[in-house]
Order: structure tokens, then sequence, then C-alpha cells
């Protein structure tokens, strides 16, 4: 019997990806993909912990064998890859990716969690292979880049409508609202540039503090009023790039799926072109998507646009294994091996 893979049937993954059995299966992997399925530290409405496995189901839209998209066979088949219309190019073909399932979140233990997460980020980082998490609430990214081994010194791109820097709320210091406090003790850290900060939730003391420390906060308004395209300048340049996304930075129109969501938000393309940007001028080492809260999505949009994004940035960092134009072939080099080492 000839079968055929539709997005609505069998079983669920990233992408249609083999599910990882054991810590081996990374050997064989270029692109992993790690789900955090938490919520506990939530300061309005939770929901983000049924996230990862929301944006894995929405990717599936995107695995038609037949039509020539995406069929990953574990070690053996790469990816078959996805031709990317509006940028004229074949992407993803010829990778290996893998779903690594999701860490197992202890149910009101954050700190063990936490643990839980740094434990299997190292794992990831430690190989060559590009890592990707999914949220879960955004307190997860903390966990996340404490893993970061050795010291090569790493730039935080954080598209997000919050700073997410408070220094407590009413004594809890670590809430999704407080992930870059901690990030900024991190000794690697090289730089932070907050994307699309906007609304009324900001506090004015942490912009000043933020840029009095030298980092970026390029605001919604910023977008808006400039285009992405002027802001682009003060984006980073030359550097080891981790990005962190809160689905929040989008309007709520396309991303209404999300515990705190304010209006005015990005559209897909204005993140979309300042995205390329961060992955084209930067060796990208990783990304996060987060925040993603199914119970409020309205008929699987958000869910949708995390799966894309997700495989937006996988496109502009790895290119095509197989064909890739130069650009690209040195980009995806770059981005899965050495710089660990670097110092
Ligand atoms: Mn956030």
């Amino acid at each position: 019997m000839k079968t055929m893979r539709m997005p609505y049937a069998g079983h669920v993954s990233f992408l249609g990806a083999p599910v990882w059995r054991s810590e081996e299966d990374l050997a064989w992997a270029d692109i992993a993909v790690l789900g955090v399925p938490l919520d506990m530290a939530t300061t309005n409405r939770p929901g983000a912990r049924y996230g990862p496995r929301a944006i894995r189901e929405a990717s599936m839209l995107y695995t038609y064998d037949e039509a020539g998209v995406v069929a990953a066979h574990g070690p053996l088949k790469g990816l078959t890859g996805l031709y990317d219309v509006d940028e004229r190019k074949t992407i993803l073909q010829g990778y290996h990716l893998l779903d690594c399932g999701d860490v197992p979140v202890l149910a009101s233990e954050l700190q063990v969690t936490f643990d839980r997460i740094t434990e299997a980020a190292r794992m990831l980082f430690e190989r060559p292979l590009f890592p990707v998490f999914l949220g879960g609430d955004h307190s997860m990214t903390y966990p996340i880049l404490r893993a970061w081994p050795g010291h090569a010194p790493i730039h935080i791109v954080h598209f997000d409508t919050h700073m997410d820097v408070l220094d407590q709320l009413d004594g809890a210091r670590f809430t999704h609202g407080s992930p870059f406090r901690h990030v900024m003790s991190l000794p690697f850290l090289d730089g932070l540039t907050q994307v699309g900060i906007r609304g009324i939730l900001n506090d004015e003391v942490y912009h000043r503090e933020l840029e009095s420390m030298g980092f970026t906060v390029l605001t919604t308004g910023d977008i808006k009023f400039q285009g992405p395209a002027a802001c682009a300048d003060r984006l980073p340049r030359g550097k080891n790039v981790y990005i962190s996304i809160d689905i929040d930075v989008f309007d709520p129109s396309v991303a209404p799926g999300t515990g705190t969501p304010e209006p005015g938000g990005l559209t897909y393309w204005e993140a979309r072109l300042l995205l390329r940007e961060v992955c084209t001028r930067n060796r990208v080492i990783g990304l996060d998507v987060v925040e993603v809260a199914p119970p409020y999505d309205v008929a699987g949009l958000t869910a949708q646009l995390a799966a894309r994004v997700v495989i937006d940035v996988l496109g502009y960092v790895l290119g095509n294994k197989h064909k890739p134009p130069e650009a690209d072939r040195e980009m995806a080099r770059a981005s899965l091996s050495g710089v660990r080492d670097a110092s």
C-alpha cells in the first residue's frame, strides 16, 4: 500500500522528525528540538505548558511527503527541504532533525525543573548541532543560557513585549518576568538587544537601567515609526547570538494565544525582516520560542506562527545543507561548530 504522510494523520513530532530514544541519537542530529512544558512561573494567565505540543502539531502542516516538503527518516535521510518562495530558495534540505521530547517538568518545584532544563540544554550545547527550545513560560531562558559551556561571549537578541528584567515580584525572583535579570549575571554575556518592547507594563527605571548598561532597547514604536529596515542598524553584527522570542512580541491579532497580550505588536513580516538581519549578520547558536498558551489561542494561529518562526530562523541560519550559497554554508559551518570552543 502506498502511503503518504498527511499533516493531520499519524504521530506528532516537530516537522515529523524522529523522536529520540536516547542521548546516542544526538550523534547524527544537526538540529535538535526540545520542549519545555512549563508555566508555573507565569504571573498572569497560565497555559504555556501546552505550548510545545501545540507548536509540534502546527509544524506538521509542513510534512507532506509527496509534495516535496519535509520527510525526516532518522540517521539515513535528512530533510527533503522546504522551498521558501519569498526568498526563492530551498531551505533545510539534507539536515537531520531530531525531536528530543520534553524536559521532565516537576510540578510546583521550579528550581528542580530549572536544574533539569540546564542539564538538558547543556547536553545539546555540547554537541555540534543547532538547538531549538519550545516553551513554556519565559523563565526557562535563564536555565537554558546558564548551561552554555565555556566562555565564548554570547549576545542575546530578545524579541518581547516586555523587558523581563524584574528584580523581584513581591519577593519572587524567578518568574517569567525575570529571566534577563538573571541572564545579566552570566559571565559570558556580551550584550543584550531587546526588540519589540512596547506598551504600558514596562518600568521606566528598568528602561533607563538597560540603556545605561549599554544594552539596546528597540521598541515597537521605533519599528513602526522608522520601519524595520531603518532599525536593523541597531542590531548586533558579527557576534555569537542566542535568539529568544516571546510570542507576545507579535500583535494579538496574529498571536492571541499567549498569557500576557498587549495591543499594538509586530506583524509577522516586521519580525521576520528583523530576524533575517539578526541571523545573517551573526553566528546564531540557539533559539527559544516561548509563551505560546494554546488555551487562549484562536484557530491555532499562535502555534502556527511559532512553528513558522522556528522554521524561518532555521532556514536563515542553516540554509540548505546540499547546495548552500556560500554565505549560507559559512553561516551553517560557524553555527554548528567552533563557537563553543572560541574564547
Ligand atoms: Mn518574555
